[in-house]
Formats: C-alpha cells, structure tokens, sequence
C-alpha cells in the first residue's frame, strides 16, 4: 500500500480546484504532481500555486505520467469517458466527478473496462452518500423507524448557475445527485421516469426553470425531484422521506438560528462547496485509502451508470412530455449490493 499517494488532477475549473485545496491542505495521504485542463493557461496558473505540481499539455499526459499513482478527473462531463478508461487502461485508481458519463452507452463502456481489469478502480462523485445529514436519514429509513417508504420529497435549489449552464444540465449534472440519493436513500432503481415543467422563473433566461421530475422507483415508490437553478435566496437542498408510518427529513443545514427583533433567521450556504464541504473531503478521503491499496470504494460505476440512465429518460421525457421507462442491464456481481 502506498503511504502517500501521488495525485494527477485532469480539470483544473471550480471543483477540479477545491479538490486540489483538499488534497494538498486538509486531507492527509497524497501529493497533487501533475495538472492538466482544456485552458492550458489555467492549467500552468494552478500549477504554480502547488508545490511539485507540474502543468501538462493534456488529460492524457497527467494519465499516462509515471509519477502519477491516481487520477482525479474533474474535467468537463462530456470527457470523463476519455480519462477514466484511459485511467483504467492504466491500471490507475480514478475519482470521477459526477455524472460518470453524460450518456448510459459511455457509462457501460467504462462498466465493460473496469470488469475486464477484475477489480474496482472508479468511485464516482456523489458526495451526498458522504453527508451527515443524509446518512442520518439512510439510518432512520434503513431501521425501519418511519415503516416502508412510499414517497420521496426532494427539492435541489441553486441561487443562481453559470452563464454556460444549459436546461439539459438542469438534469444530466444537477439532478444526477438526487437520483443517486434517491437510488442510495430507497436502496432501489428507477423504472419509469416524467418531467413536468411549470412557468418560468423570470430569472432564468432562455433555461428551463424551474423542472418537476417524478422517479416511480421499482418497489413502488414515488419520488418528486423539483430543480430550482436561479432561486435566488440560496443553495437549498431538501428531502423528506414519507413512510407507512411517519416521516423522516433533512433538517436545516444552518448552525445558527439568530432571534432578534421580533423575528429569527439562519444562514443559508451560498452554493454546493459550502453545503457540502464537509461530504466532499469525507468522499476524497475514502478515495485516497482505496487508492493507496490499487483499488476503489463508495459509489461504484454501477451507480453512475443506474444514475445516467435515468437521466437519459428524463431528458427523453423533458423533449416529448411522455413517460418514460427504464431498462437496466442485469446487475453483474461484480456490482453486488454491499
Ligand atoms: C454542480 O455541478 C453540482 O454538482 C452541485 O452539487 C449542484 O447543486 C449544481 O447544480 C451542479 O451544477
């Protein structure tokens, strides 16, 4: 087992550099050595602020580089096909932000990758699995304490996004998590999938928003996944879990509540690295121990793979308006169920 693992990180834009941060000034274990971005001229400005990191011309590079041990790729969802099965082919354990792969054909390529290699190299970006408001809520449905769950309530909310953020990403990047949540939450896989989308709000532009997506889960659960991208007053993630016989949900993520003037108040995070600081050093930190013994844990490729599937069907079902069902394939072994 490696007693500190050399790290190279394909995708230096907002997350690609907060791992960074992590990696090199929270996280024990592991040393970034090469970076490399679709900006080169990034790429060369965040290498300089890192001790012993070098800028390399591509993802390919960073891959292929000897000193590099594992792979971090936090590049554009169009391209994490490219770098993880290079990763694999490589024999490299790779972090693959969310989604695995922006299609359900890409994310089997990888599926059919990793099994041909015979062991687990991908962990894929969900970081919610690594909350601890969300794994409190895993622990009372999982005990049985609210009866058999019926309905998911989950609300996904942005104050605002990016100017190159598209209604399709709406889906395929931000409602990815709260598939997987759903599909981690419930234990359970999407069958059937409809998007419903109201009014605009009058600050989002030419995008959809907000989006209504309903998952009907395989054991007859509904979950109703609402995405609010300009929202405004916040980053707001909701969710309630409604059992046989009771409730379960997250409650405020505020610390604080301040009662003044007559009134009370609480902070609320600005956007997902402040909300879920806490769940992406946990999710890097389980990575870096499999790493360091050649392998992977936590969300699997069989995860990424479920999660983009269905949102294939939803994006299916936001172009025509019509449900839209979900056929899985079989769930090989090498995926089992922990
Ligand atoms: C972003 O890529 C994330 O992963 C965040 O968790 C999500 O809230 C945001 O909407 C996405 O764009």
């Amino acid at each position: 087992m490696r007693e500190n693992l050399n790290v190279g990180v394909v995708g230096v834009g907002m997350i690609g550099q907060d791992h960074i941060r992590r990696l090199t000034k929270v996280l024990p274990g592991s040393a970034v050595v090469a970076v490399a971005d679709a900006d080169p001229e990034r790429a060369r400005r965040v290498a300089e602020d890192v001790a012993g990191a070098r800028a390399l011309p591509t993802g390919q590079d960073v891959i292929r580089d000897d000193a590099v041990d594992a792979v971090v790729v936090t590049s554009w969802g169009d391209t994490h096909e490219e770098y993880v099965l290079a990763a694999i082919a490589a024999g490299k354990s790779v972090f693959c932000e969310k989604p695995l792969a922006t299609t359900q054909e890409a994310c089997l390529r990888i599926l059919d990758a990793e099994m041909a290699h015979g062991k687990r190299l991908v962990q894929v970006g969900f970081m919610r699995r690594y909350d601890a408001a969300y794994r409190a809520l895993k622990e009372v449905v999982s005990s049985g304490a609210i009866g058999t769950p019926l309905l998911m309530h989950s609300a996904h909310r942005n104050a605002s996004v990016p100017g190159h953020y598209t209604s399709d990403m709406a889906i395929n990047d931000t409602a990815v998590h709260d598939v997987d949540i759903a599909r981690w939450l419930l234990d359970d896989e999407v069958a059937a999938i409809s998007v419903l989308v109201p009014r605009r709000n009058r600050r989002a532009g030419d995008l959809r928003d907000p989006i209504f997506i309903l998952l009907e889960m395989a054991g007859g659960a509904l979950v109703d996944v609402e995405v609010s991208v300009n929202i405004a007053y916040g980053y707001d993630i909701r969710g309630e879990i409604v059992g046989e016989t009771g409730v379960a949900g997250l409650a405020e993520s505020n610390t604080v509540v301040v009662k003044r003037e007559g009134s009370f108040s609480g902070r609320m995070p600005e956007d997902w690295r402040e909300r879920f600081v806490r769940a992406f050093d946990a999710e890097l930190q389980e990575w870096l121990i499999a790493a360091a013994k050649g392998t992977a844990t936590g969300p699997s490729v069989w995860d990424g793979y479920a999660a983009t599937a269905a949102c294939d069907a939803a994006l299916a079902a936001l172009r025509d308006g019509t449900r839209k069902t979900i056929s899985l394939r079989e769930r090989p072994s090498f995926y089992a169920r922990p």
